[in-house]
């Protein structure tokens, strides 16, 4: 039986980037894309539709989701647009708005709306997860930035955790523009990290910067919108959400099972240890729509660039450094490359299937991983013949590794500067929130960078 989740939007950001999510995992779903058989497809659209939708009484895909976002205006136009698709729609009542917004105030967020909205919230997650025959566990998508998404979401996480323990809970969480938008922005980060990477079985870190790098240099939009952002990301998303099976014709990747349960798949393969949750995303390649048709593409140069990416810690495969590789016999102070404690390589498209274990040899070697982890849960492989998006082949990778506190350290050493000046405190500390809250989440935080740095 196909284990469904449930998505969980909240704040502006959440709810975009979620509704785009749920539109390119329908759009997928629906395709009947050449080169795959029938039967193999109706597979596909099935496992993916009864895992993030519920076919309603008129035949109608209603999304499992719950949108969460105090100012309604965008919770409407995400349902409207939705409807407006005639493809898809919300589930009617599952959205919870107040009238306005926490104003980018992580505490208002969190103290206020959270203590307020907490048993609507649960009352809709429980109604949500009662639709579903088995339940998975939940995507939880929103920014670090912002109040309500931030603050309120940490609310959230952290009651899915308590009230659903054994569920999964995977949290894609957009870090904002590092020239940064609001002065606040880095006390929320801290304040919100600290919260989910405590309560979340894995948060996979999607950058502002680097959608916008995909955007301006793989698609050459000159005006990147956050729309843009979103359309990248949710791309990505959906490249690792969606079926695939474990390339299992192959001693070394063999996994004892096909793919039913998506998410529980992914943390157990990414996360492997309470202190590192944070994963990272990337894709090749991205091309414009009206490229797609006309690109081909090989394994062996995806997978080439693929590897260079995540050596190099690029999410673009425009500019990287092709010098940098694993040396023979690298002196253990060059820490040029990123030490990994679990990674998974997604491959769609023709041939996929077909490939072996020596197509994928440079993932697993052992210099690319922390000492402890076992050779057999280093990298899972997963793929399908399908084409993913009309794209002829693609391969996106999830990976948990040491490069993923890159810019992190700036977040916390400017928001301790603030800190320390106590600028903007009196704002945080007025809806309850204690210079001792503050001083925990940088410990949390800056504890979890430091395992990461140190492995
Ligand atoms: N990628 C992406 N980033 C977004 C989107 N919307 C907002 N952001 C970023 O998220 C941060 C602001 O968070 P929002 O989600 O707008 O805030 P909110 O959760 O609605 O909270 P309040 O408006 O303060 O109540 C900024 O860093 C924005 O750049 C979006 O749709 N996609
Ligand atoms: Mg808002």
């Amino acid at each position: 039986m196909t284990s469904s989740s449930v998505l969980v939007q909240l704040g502006q950001c959440g709810t975009q980037l979620g509704h785009n999510l749920l539109d390119t995992i329908y759009q997928d779903a629906v395709e009947c894309p050449l080169g795959f058989s029938a039967s193999q497809n109706e597979r596909y659209h099935r496992i993916s539709t009864e895992t993030y939708f519920k076919e309603s009484k008129t035949g109608f895909h209603e999304a499992r989701a719950v949108t969460v976002d105090m100012e309604p205006k965008v919770v409407n136009q995400a349902i409207e647009s939705a409807r407006r698709s005639g493809k898809w729609t919300y589930p009617a009542g599952m959205q919870l708005c107040r009238k306005s917004g926490s104003g980018n105030n992580w505490s208002y967020g969190f103290q206020i709306h959270g203590s307020r909205c907490e048993n609507e919230v649960l009352s809709l997650l429980r109604k949500e997860a009662e639709k579903c025959d088995r339940l998975s566990g939940f995507i939880v998508v929103m920014s670090l930035a912002g109040g309500t998404g931030s603050g309120l979401g940490s609310y959230v996480v952290q009651l899915i955790k308590d009230n659903f323990p054994h569920s999964v809970i995977l949290n894609p969480i957009v870090m904002p523009y590092k020239a940064g938008e609001v002065a606040v922005q880095n006390y929320n980060a801290v304040l919100t990290l600290s919260c989910v990477l405590t309560h979340a079985d894995a948060s996979v870190l999607l950058h502002n910067d680097h959608l916008h790098n995909v955007c301006s240099k793989s698609l050459n939009i000159d005006k990147v919108s956050i729309n843009h952002l979103n359309t990248v990301a949710a791309h990505q998303l959906a490249s690792v959400l969606q079926p695939a099976d474990s390339l299992s014709n192959n001693s070394l990747l063999e996994l004892p099972y096909k793919r039913q349960d998506i998410l529980f798949d992914i943390v157990r393969s990414t996360s492997c240890h309470s202190q590192y949750k944070i994963l990272t995303l990337r894709s090749v390649p991205h091309l414009a729509d009206r490229s797609i048709a006309f690109s081909t593409f090989n394994w062996p140069s995806l997978l080439k660039r693929m590897k260079q990416m995540h050596l190099t810690n690029f999410f673009v495969d425009e500019g990287m450094d092709w010098q940098v590789r694993l040396e023979k016999s690298m002196p253990s102070y060059t820490k040029q490359h990123s030490k990994s404690l679990g990674n998974m390589l997604f491959l769609r498209g023709e041939g996929a299937g077909k490939l072996t274990e020596n197509d994928f040899q440079e993932f697993f070697d052992s210099r690319l991983y922390a000492s402890w982890v076992p050779s057999d849960e280093q990298c899972h492989i997963w793929s399908t013949q399908r084409r993913f998006r009309q794209y002829e082949k693609s391969v996106s990778m999830l990976s948990n590794n040491s490069f993923c506190t890159e810019g992190l350290d700036t977040v916390i050493n400017k928001a301790w500067n603030m800190f320390t000046a106590k600028a903007y405190l009196h704002q945080y500390t007025k809806y309850g929130l204690e210079e001792e809250d503050f001083l925990n989440a940088f410990v949390k935080v800056e504890n979890v960078v430091n395992s990461y740095r140190k492995l």
